[in-house]
């Protein structure tokens, strides 16, 4: 392992699978430090590239993002730690392609699980190649006003109470990550603060040990003494024994090796970490804690009285002059995310959308109200779900059975509609679903499938003003405009569509009123005595029904009809319903392999 210093306050590190939150929280160390390079240099997303937005400070910044390890070191040569958020499968293979970069001096892995067969590979090669292996199983570590890993010593809140935003002078190592903050805090309290701190990890074979990093801050001029906080279970503490008792450690260190209450037990206890089991005698936290004190460590009593003696040992290097504690003074505010400012109630902000119908931030969406359990145990059809997402309101049963004849009528009227034409003309192209349903859907306008809406203004504005049918047509001819919903290209007087018969029937059976459509009845009655396709064709229909279903079936108010009406709702009804033929044809043309359509010279007029 090297020597002395691993971070700096230009430190830069690359950052293996894309985790926001911990990126962020470094990001915001960085602001809360002064920092003026962020300590992210770019991310590693396999398969992923392009660039990824986070803030530093109040400022968004874009951090580039690499599909593999060699890319985003060719890229960020001076980025030399890796922090490696890989899941423990992945965490292995990532590592090691990050130690084999020449760019990379220190690793961190986060991953707990990770094969101790392959740990050990990854420390024999840092060894060799004098680079430095945090973890696995950590959080990381952190020098205070300079450089963090990920998620170390918690939020931003917790950091500025442990005093992480500048130097002090202690050099902290634990095996633990969670104990780690909490010493920080300790440490905090009762000397100027952590220069440097790292949690090792709690595997048995940890990339880095607790005495590699006490001989590291031991060279490390700013470090005036050291805490190390150990745990039951293996060897590791055998080393900083050894070291302190070959006079390699000139400077005080206070330490606590926990996991006392083990002998308690009656059988082997095995606490959170993979390490931390009760082997033998040695490696009991009795026998660990005897052994540091016999080499020179300043060992309490028991854990409660940590503190008391680290507070002893730093007033001692006060009063001898050794250390002069820092001088404080008070970090920048780190902005608070807008998202967390509202939940807390501090601050407002406009939204920029607002919406009425459905809701899908509970346990379960809501369709106006109304749950989707309730929905399917209710046996509600998609006539009704049509009433609550367009109408917001739940209708009779006869109004949304009318709803679905509507769109059960409408689907489909063969293939030689414009609609469908288009979208077999699209399909045969080779165009998408999208595509091709998209091309028939716009097709649909005053002329086909969508004079609804115009059929219900007119019919009603006719209707409520008194006119006669005849008054009405003749009105509609001097105006030039064609009566909307009436008139086909193939139906007759003597050839009715069957659609139409079929919704009155339907409508004469259980509506209150159907005064509109018997209107629409007369203004038929009339065209047809000018020309035999002028009938009343299904947008006519539809577009006089519904005027009688809003009219007579109670749930809306006069103004709430206008409303829908001059909006113009119903050709949602055709849209809705032509979609499903339209899906249909594309289906059809792709399952017959259709080739591209180019239409016959034959049935076009060339003429100047
Ligand atoms: N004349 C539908 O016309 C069509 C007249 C009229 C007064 C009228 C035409 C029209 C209003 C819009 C409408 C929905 C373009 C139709 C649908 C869905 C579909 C389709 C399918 C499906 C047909 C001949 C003479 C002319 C015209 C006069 C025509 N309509 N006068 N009011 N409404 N209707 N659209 O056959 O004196 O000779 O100049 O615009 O309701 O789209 O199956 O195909 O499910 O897919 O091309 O059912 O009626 O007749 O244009 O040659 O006119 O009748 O002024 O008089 P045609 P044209 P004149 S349902």
């Amino acid at each position: 392992m090297s020597t002395g210093q691993l971070f700096s306050r230009t430190t830069q590190a690359l950052f293996y699978n894309y985790k926001q939150l911990p990126i962020q929280r470094m990001l915001d160390f960085d602001f809360l430090c002064g920092r003026e390079l962020p300590s992210v240099a770019g991310i590693i997303n396999p398969g992923a590239e392009g660039f990824q937005k986070l803030f530093f400070g109040q400022e968004e910044i874009a951090i580039p993002v690499h599909s593999t390890v060699e890319a985003a070191c060719a890229a960020h040569p001076t980025a030399d730690v890796f922090i490696n958020f890989a899941s423990f499968r992945s965490a292995a293979a990532s590592s090691m392609a990050a130690l084999k970069q020449p760019t990379v001096r220190v690793v961190a892995i986060i991953a707990e699980g990770v094969p101790e067969a392959d740990t050990k590979q990854l420390i024999a090669y840092a060894r060799a190649n004098n680079k430095v292996v945090i973890g696995p199983a950590t959080v990381g570590g952190i020098q205070a006003g300079a450089f963090k890993i990920g998620d170390t010593a918690g939020t931003i809140d917790n950091i500025i109470a442990c005093k992480l935003y500048r130097p002090g002078s202690v050099g902290f190592v634990s095996k633990s990550g969670g104990m780690s903050n909490e010493l920080y805090n300790t440490i905090a309290r009762v000397t100027d603060g952590i220069y440097e701190g790292i949690a090792i990890g709690g595997d048995v074979f940890p990339g880095s040990t607790l005495s590699d990093h006490v001989l590291r801050f031991n060279n490390i001029p700013q470090v005036k003494m050291m805490v190390v906080l150990g745990e039951l279970g293996g060897r590791d503490e055998y080393s900083l024994v050894e070291a302190l008792k070959q006079g390699k450690v000139n400077k005080p260190v206070v330490a606590w090796v926990s996991g006392t209450c083990a002998t308690l037990f009656k059988s082997e206890v095995q606490f959170g970490h993979a390490g931390a089991k009760s082997g033998g005698e040695m490696e009991s936290a009795q026998a660990k804690n005897q052994a540091l004190k016999d080499a020179g460590a300043v060992v309490p009593t028991s854990y409660e009285s940590f503190e008391t003696a680290i507070k002893e040992t730093f007033e001692k290097l006060v009063e001898e002059g050794k250390t002069t504690p820092v001088k404080e003074f008070t970090p920048p505010q780190i902005p608070e995310d807008l998202n967390i400012a509202i939940k807390s109630g501090k601050v407002r902000a406009p939204t920029h959308i607002i919406s009425t119908i459905s809701d899908d931030r509970g346990e379960e969406p809501c369709y106006a109200g109304v749950p989707m359990s309730s929905i399917v145990e209710q046996g509600y059809g998609v006539g009704d779900v049509i009433s609550l997402l367009w109408f917001k309101r739940s209708l009779p049963r006869y109004c949304t059975h009318f709803i679905e004849i509507c769109i059960m009528l409408c689907a489909d009227h063969g293939p030689c509609v414009s609609g469908a034409h288009n979208s077999i003309v699209t399909a045969r192209a080779g165009k998408d679903l999208v595509s091709s349903l998209v091309s028939g859907l716009l097709t649909i306008g005053p002329r086909f499938g969508g004079a609804i809406d115009d059929a219900a203004r007119y019919f009603k504005d006719a209707y409520d003003r008194g006119l006669t049918p005849y008054e009405f047509v003749e009105d509609m001819k001097k105006k030039g405009i064609r009566v909307p919903g009436i008139g086909h290209r193939i139906k007759r007087g003597d050839n009715r569509d069957k659609r139409v018969e079929l919704l009155q029937r339907f409508a004469r059976t259980h509506f209150p009123s159907v005064k509109y459509m018997e209107y629409a009845v007369q203004v038929e009655t009339y065209t047809l005595s000018k020309a035999n396709n002028l009938v009343l064709n299904v947008d006519g229909a539809i577009g006089s029904l519904f005027l009688d279903l809003l009219a007579g079936s109670g749930m809306f108010t006069k103004p709430e009809i206008d409303e829908i009406v001059g909006i113009g709702y119903l050709n949602g009804l055709f849209v809705l319903a032509r979609s499903i033929g339209l899906i249909g044809h594309t289906f059809d043309q792709k399952r017959l392999k259709q080739p591209l359509y180019r239409h016959p010279w034959e049935d076009v007029l060339y003429t100047k």
